[in-house]
């Protein structure tokens, strides 16, 4: 899959691209079966909501499952990627935040790029972030908001507010923006929430501002982000680096693939 220029420039002014109905129905069921299978793998990789035991988000299942390590070099997403970072690319991150119906909470207001400075010491803000829709995302189950052009003005916030959410990873609560920054930045500049069927993908940028409410509709709301990183630009950690399953240390510049996620007789490629 080719970008447009016009999609390009877009993407460049207001930090994020939506792309229709990336992915057929079938391969979208091969990956929310292989997210399925992957929410019964206990460990540290698998964030469950602070209420309840419902999955919040799973981290890597690039390395226990097939269809996401297929999809991770599938062409639709790697060609877009390489051609908005410009050179080779290797897979930084990759998780699936579940919001499942009632009890999915929500995402606060923050910029990608800061947990990863601060928690990383990642040098430069030059990845692009994949959004792939698990489900169909409509306005009432969660959808991310973004302040389209919010990521033209760097980093806005400075640190860590608490740490009361999370160990490893950071979540969003940690590092989110004030209510006065929040109103000013959406005074200038709006707010916009991308929706479509399952199988969309938005792009996104890691200094776009984001956040979603919470899921109170009974429709699960999956969404896949797998974070592409310029090969150079990895953390340089000054302390013990996080973990492999939040950052991966495994630069290799990613080669397409177009291994198919699913295969003819209905399974997948396993
Ligand atoms: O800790 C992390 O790496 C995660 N935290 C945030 C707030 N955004 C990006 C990433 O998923
Ligand atoms: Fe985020």
């Amino acid at each position: 899959m080719r970008l447009t220029d016009e999609q390009v420039r877009r993407y460049r002014e207001r930090g994020f691209l939506l792309v229709e109905s990336v992915f057929d129905a079938a391969e979208v069921d091969a990956v929310r079966e292989a997210f399925l299978r992957d929410t019964r793998v206990p460990g540290e990789q698998r964030i469950l909501e602070e209420k309840g035991d419902t999955v919040r988000a799973v981290y890597s299942s690039h390395r226990r499952q097939p269809e996401f390590a297929a999809l991770i070099r599938n062409g639709r997403l790697l060609e877009p990627v390489r051609r908005l970072l410009g050179q080779d690319v290797y897979l930084f991150q990759l998780k699936v935040n579940a919001k499942p119906p009632f009890t999915g909470e929500q995402w606060a207001w923050h910029q990608d790029y800061l947990a990863w400075r601060l928690a990383d010491n990642l040098p430069e803000p030059r990845l692009v972030n994949v959004g792939v829709f698990l489900d169909d995302v409509t306005e009432f189950n969660g959808p991310v908001i973004f302040v389209p052009g919010s990521h033209r003005g760097g980093l806005l916030g400075d640190g860590r507010r608490h740490s009361t959410k999370s160990v490893q990873h950071l979540d969003p609560d940690d590092i989110s923006l004030t209510h006065a920054q929040l109103a000013d930045l959406v005074s200038r500049y709006g707010m916009e929430s991308p929706k479509g069927p399952a199988g969309s993908v938005v792009f996104f940028d890691p200094e776009i501002v984001h956040g979603s409410a919470p899921n109170m509709s009974p429709f699960p709301r999956k969404l896949l982000i797998a974070t592409y990183n310029l090969v150079g630009n990895e953390p340089r950690p000054t302390g013990k680096p996080r973990p492999d399953y939040l950052i991966c240390r495994d630069n290799r510049p990613l080669q397409v693939s177009d291994a198919p996620l699913v295969t003819a007789d209905g399974g997948t490629n396993t």
